[in-house]
């Protein structure tokens, strides 16, 4: 596979086209991109089920409170956290920028957090957070079905993320919501993390802890699921602070930071716009009818015709041979000539001569008469003989 270089001219040139080709929500994808390059920042994602504590986390590893979380579903628009002068501006779904809050409110920012009416993404500047400048986290609604996940995958910001984590919370790990949208992130070999949250639910007198993490790496591997690590963590206020597995993570997140390996999203954006250009000539129903010549029916009609003509050369050789054998043998052996023939001809050929006269009165009338009879005679004679001999054999049974 050619690998295709995120270079800003290539996205330059590749937004240009999407447009031309009106594939907006294509071509804006590029256009994130491009300013994730020119900026040079590096993203963490964090997406999972709703009420996971994704938003609780967040707040969490940044040192910081902006984010609203609640028991209900909360988190209603994308919400890109980063270190900077307080100030939150709010995008359209076109990504153009409707609004800039210079707010300190927090109740104010966090309204805007919560509203998906007219905002459908968010950047929050806050002076708290403890990541470098260059970093972002991003905090995406939570999902409950299928369907979330897909549209979560195709219309979110999954290309934005350099690394995810994937959150769940601690009594829905093994749901089909999960492995079906874990599944589609290893396909786009997206670097993931799983975090299994609200571990303070655990009851180690129902289940030994090892037991249960024994049975996460068991539904890993039989979704074939490989992540770069399972953290198990609590952000419960009573064992926040202590938690070793929220310390694991932290130092984790950091190790992300410090290395900064971003994720080439471009080789599978690049299937995500060849796909829409499939849908947009509809070439699918090309292949299909070009399937319809191809493999075994096409097979199949050759080997018909072949056998046709196999049929027609045999049929045509086998005629040739009767032919030959009927008409030819019978000929040879044809008796066409029999004696009274030849004597039917002579006595023909006789009152043919110039001379010939019939009986003493020779007049002219009997001599017509005569060789009319005679040749009356030859034809019916030689008609019997023809019918006898020729045509009644060659419309026979052949032997
Ligand atoms: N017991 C317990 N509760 C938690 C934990 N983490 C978060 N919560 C609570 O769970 C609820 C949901 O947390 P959020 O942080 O809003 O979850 P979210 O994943 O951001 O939810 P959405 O934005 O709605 O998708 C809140 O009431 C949190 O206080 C945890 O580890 N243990
Ligand atoms: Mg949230």
């Amino acid at each position: 596979m050619t690998m295709v270089q995120s270079t800003s001219y290539t996205l330059t040139q590749l937004y240009a086209f999407l447009k031309q080709e009106g594939l907006e929500e294509h071509a804006g994808k590029v256009l994130d991109l491009y300013e994730k390059e020119k900026a040079g920042t590096y993203t963490i994602g964090f997406a999972g089920h709703f009420s996971a504590g994704k938003s609780t986390l967040i707040n969490f590893l940044a040192g910081t409170n902006v984010l609203p979380s609640s028991p209900i579903p909360t988190s209603a628009n994308i919400v890109r956290l980063k270190r900077g002068e307080e100030k939150a501006i709010a995008y359209n779904s076109d990504k153009v920028p409707i609004a800039v809050e210079e707010s300190r409110d927090m109740e104010r920012l966090q309204d805007l957090c919560k509203d998906n009416r007219q905002i459908s993404s968010l950047a929050i500047y806050k002076s708290d957070p403890s990541f470098p400048l260059d970093v972002e986290f991003m905090d995406t609604p939570g999902v409950d079905s299928t369907d979330d996940m897909d549209r979560m995958i195709t219309e979110g910001s999954l290309h934005l993320i350099d690394h995810l984590y994937y959150v769940v919370d601690y009594n829905h790990v093994q749901s089909e919501v999960n492995s079906s949208f874990l599944q589609s992130v290893e396909q786009r070999q997206q670097p993931y993390t799983l975090v299994i949250n609200q571990m303070d639910k655990h009851r180690d007198e129902e289940m030994r802890f090892d037991q249960f993490s024994a049975s996460i790496s068991e539904w890993l591997n039989s979704y074939n699921l490989h992540p770069d690590g399972v953290y198990y963590t609590t952000m419960h206020p009573s064992h926040v602070a202590s938690w070793q597995g929220n310390r694991k993570l932290r130092t984790d997140v950091g190790t992300k930071i410090n290395k900064r390996i971003t994720k080439d999203h471009l080789p599978s954006l690049m299937k995500e716009f060849s796909e829409a250009f499939r849908n947009k000539y509809n070439i699918g129903s090309y292949e299909e009818e070009l399937a319809t010549y191809e493999g075994s029916s096409v097979e199949e009609a050759e080997q018909r015709i072949e056998n046709l003509k196999e049929t027609y050369e045999d049929k045509q050789e086998r005629l040739t041979d009767l032919y030959n054998r009927r008409v030819r043998g019978f000929l040879k052996n044809a008796y066409i000539t029999p004696a009274v023939l030849r004597e039917d001809a002579e006595a023909y050929l006789e009152s043919m001569q110039p001379n010939f006269k019939k009986g003493f009165l020779f007049t002219k009338d009997k001599t017509k008469e005569e060789r009319d009879r005679r040749r009356e005679t030859f034809r019916d004679h030689l008609q019997q003989t023809l019918e006898k001999n020729l045509e009644s054999p060659a419309s026979g049974p052949v032997t």
